[in-house]
């Protein structure tokens, strides 16, 4: 990759590579999430109306679990990043995270779009209404907003719409830099960003532990872990 230089809208997405060093699994490894229960038994709309208190038990365990990790240096030098980056003086600025962790904004980053949902978040199914949540959902609390006992993990399952897609494609069309950081490509729509990205003709930079799914649509691959390349990366880009 030569100078940053020229590079002023950047869309970066992370994934539970960004987290592990926090943590917090990931889904595909030896020891991933996935390898515990099955996609469709806890993370799907079906897997829900099937049996809804295994579903809370997993995602309260999730919840759980962010609560008690910290973030670690990758997701501070993102941080340092969006400070470094205002929209007026050096260009548009967004993280686009599959994660359901809020080790982004903890670290200190404003511009984080959770495109998967979070885990400290509730959705009354009744009410539509969505509530921070930090404890468990399964004694099926009512609804702040409408008492309804109909609170869901808001989280976005497979075969749910993402959030933020609209303004997720309108960040990929200006993007000059897309950067992914920490994912296997596995999923989509969030594997064809880089697509994307490059058809607008955005630079295209992939950094994570190995060679992803998607690996031969960036124009540079770094292997290794987050915590490392994320801050040598930040560094390039904002001197120092
Ligand atoms: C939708 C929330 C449509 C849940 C998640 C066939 C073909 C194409 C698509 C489909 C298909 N069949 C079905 C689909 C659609 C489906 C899909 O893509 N399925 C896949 C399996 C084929 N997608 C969906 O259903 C999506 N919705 O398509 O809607 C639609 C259209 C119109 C109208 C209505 C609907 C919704 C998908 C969202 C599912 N929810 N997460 C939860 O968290 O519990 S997905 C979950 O897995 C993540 O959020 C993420 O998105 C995805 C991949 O996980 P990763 O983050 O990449 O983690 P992974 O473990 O896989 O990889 C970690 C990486 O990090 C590894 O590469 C590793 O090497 C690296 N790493 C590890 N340690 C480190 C590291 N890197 C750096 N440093 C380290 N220390």
């Amino acid at each position: 990759m030569g100078a940053m230089d020229g590079i002023r809208n950047i869309v970066i997405l992370t994934g539970a590579g960004i987290s592990a060093e926090s943590g917090l699994r990931t889904f595909r490894a030896e020891d991933g999430l996935w390898e515990d229960h099955r996609v469709e038994d806890v993370a799907t709309p079906q897997a829900f109306r099937r049996d809804p208190q295994l579903v809370q038990r997993f995602y309260d365990a999730r919840r759980a679990g962010v609560r008690a990790a910290r973030p670690n240096p990758a997701h501070a030098a993102l941080a340092r990043l969006d400070r470094a980056w205002p929209p007026g003086e050096r260009g548009e600025l967004l993280i686009v995270t599959q994660n359901i962790d809020d080790l982004h904004e903890r670290a200190g980053a404003a511009r984080v779009l959770h495109m998967h949902g979070e885990a400290l978040s509730a959705w009354c199914t009744a009410c539509d209404a969505r509530h921070g949540w930090t404890d468990t959902l399964l004694d099926s609390p009512p609804c702040p907003a409408c008492s309804a006992r109909s609170l869901r993990p808001d989280i976005v399952w497979f075969g749910e719409m993402p959030y933020g897609m609209d303004r997720i494609f309108a960040a990929l069309a200006r993007a000059d830099m897309f950067v992914s950081i920490g994912t296997s490509g596995a999923v989509y729509p969030a594997a064809g960003f880089v697509q994307q990205a490059k058809s607008h003709g955005a630079r295209t930079l992939e950094l994570n532990l190995e060679r992803s799914q998607g690996s031969a649509w960036f124009d540079e691959s770094r292997l290794g872990p987050a915590s490392e390349l994320v801050p040598e990366w930040v560094a390039e880009m904002i001197g120092g």
